[in-house]
């Protein structure tokens, strides 16, 4: 990623809506299918992630996947990196990695009232997330993934720790990158407020059971 400050933003306050606290279970797709499965069997958080450019398909899957989230109660349905057209879709929010936020319009994503969720990696990322005063931080990988290219070495549990103490109340807390169920339950006594997955769900034989354990694993926690 490219390591440069933005001039235009230094001691600009900004003010990102809230999101709910815990976020719970947060499957990570790419389709307005995947999004319409999962939130079919109880899903109340979801990204669609299409890592293609901003094409026709990609702006049906996502103007798909908002109509899909409205016929659902109480969704919390954030897309990722097209945050123009999560705008005009009426998404529920946007989630920026760093490399996005030196090219995305902060300032308008913030008048839309979209929430805005942001990724980190290491303590620098994460004092850049804070000062944008976001709807809620990530912190990834927490264990290996092979669904994304990534340098950094997996973060492990103590990493996630110090994040959360860092965070405290003030910002939910997501741990993504190869969670499964048993790490799922493991990041649970963590106390961390929500889990992302791709693979986990994806990938499975049986998706719905996976999503459904995974759901129900997550029910009572109401950190
Ligand atoms: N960001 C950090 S890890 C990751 C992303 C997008 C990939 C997560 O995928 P999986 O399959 O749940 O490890
Ligand atoms: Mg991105």
């Amino acid at each position: 990623p490219r390591l440069c400050y933005r001039a235009d933003l230094i001691g600009k306050h900004f003010d990102f809506p809230a999101c709910p606290k815990n976020l719970g279970v947060y499957p990570v797709v790419d389709s307005a299918d995947w999004v319409e499965r999962l939130l079919t069997i109880g899903v109340k958080t979801i990204q669609l992630r299409i890592k293609d450019k901003a094409t026709a398909k990609t702006r049906s899957e996502i103007f798909d996947a908002v109509a899909t989230s409205q016929q659902h109660h109480e969704v919390s349905f954030f897309v990722n990196d097209h945050w123009q057209m999560a705008i005009e879709a009426g998404a529920y929010g946007v989630h920026l990695g760093q490399e996005d936020l030196h090219d995305a319009n902060l300032l308008e994503i913030e008048q839309s009232g979209l929430r805005l969720g942001v990724s980190t990696h290491s303590y620098w990322e994460l004092a850049r997330a804070l000062a944008l005063n976001p709807s809620y931080i990530a912190l990834g990988p927490v264990y290996p993934t092979t669904s994304k290219q990534m340098p950094w070495a997996p973060q492990g549990i103590e990493r996630l720790q110090q994040w959360q103490s860092i965070l405290a109340d003030q910002y939910p807390l997501v741990a993504i990158g190869g969670i499964d169920v048993p790490r799922a339950r493991i990041l649970k006594q963590t106390g961390v407020n929500s889990v992302a997955m791709i693979s986990a769900i994806t990938q499975a034989d049986d998706y719905q059971s996976v999503t459904r354990e995974l759901v129900h694993l997550w029910a009572d926690h109401h950190l």
